[in-house]
């Protein structure tokens, strides 16, 4: 499933890394990419979104 999430509290190459690492950590099967320009996180998963927007709060991310 492909998953679009808006995260605007990604302000930094260091937050797309991080957050990128969390969702590869909990669901090694995703593939995640990620523009900071417009704040999208795009997920590859099998997770649901739910699941991964819990990940993206708890790595201390607001998904809009
Ligand atoms: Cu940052």
């Amino acid at each position: 499933m492909a998953l679009e999430l808006k995260v605007p509290s990604m302000v930094c190459s260091g937050c797309v890394d991080k957050i990128t690492q969390e969702i590869t950590k909990n669901f090694p099967n995703s593939t995640v990419k990620i523009d900071l320009e417009t704040k999208m996180v795009n997920v590859e998963t099998e997770a649901s979104q739910e699941a991964v927007s819990k990940v993206i709060a708890e790595a201390g991310h607001t998904v809009e």
